[in-house]
């Protein structure tokens, strides 16, 4: 398991409760996928938890290939003091919904657009779960992974006023930022 402590991200020098401490120091999310192959998608899920300052580990296991190693992994994330699950697979992409089949941890679903079908293959199997087993499912690709990273931090953010303010100033950033399109779109039109 690669670990990463989200301390040198946009965390600030005044952070002092022991919750904000544990969440920038102590790996709160775990990233998990089913191939090496996903990295490319699944490496948004982990930029986006490093933007919050957010410490994290990130790992390969298969539901198909490695099923002891993924149901071990589920059952055990909650007393290593993970706190939310993200989960990216393609193909018949059982993953995520075995992880939450073996865990109450949040669970959140990226499908990962690798093969011939592009991803609708992967979206259908990871959002399509039976009622009791829900895993919170995301967009294809890596705007899904963005916000798989994202979606964790707003559920991190319910107990860390910290990161709550971390998260009000990404919809400042994102509204400005249409402002500045909108700007820039009147001046290549002339209007
Ligand atoms: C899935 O099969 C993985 O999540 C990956 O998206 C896909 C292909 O895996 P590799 O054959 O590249 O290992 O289980």
């Amino acid at each position: 398991m690669v670990q990463y402590a989200g301390g040198g991200a946009r965390g600030t020098a005044a952070e002092t409760a022991t919750l904000q401490e544990d969440i920038m120091s102590k790996p709160q999310v775990s990233i998990v996928m089913g191939s090496d192959s996903d990295l490319d998608i699944m490496r948004e899920a982990a930029k986006a938890l490093e933007d919050f300052g957010i410490a994290y580990e990130i790992d390969v296991t298969s539901a198909h290939r490695s099923p002891e190693r993924t149901a071990d992994f589920a059952r055990k994330a909650v007393g290593r003091g993970i706190r939310v699950i993200i989960a990216g697979a393609g193909g018949a992409a059982h993953l995520a919904g075995v992880i939450a089949a073996h865990t109450t941890l949040p669970v959140i679903g990226v499908p990962i657009s690798s093969t011939p079908l592009n991803g609708m293959d992967s979206l259908l199997a990871t959002v399509q779960m039976p009622a009791g087993i829900p895993v919170a499912t995301v967009a294809i690709g890596k705007a899904g992974a963005t916000n798989a990273g994202i979606l964790a931090a707003q559920i991190l953010g319910l107990s860390s006023e910290s990161l709550a303010r971390k998260l009000e100033a990404l919809k400042e950033t994102l509204a400005n930022s249409v402002e500045e399109k909108s700007r820039k779109l009147k001046i290549t039109l002339g209007t």
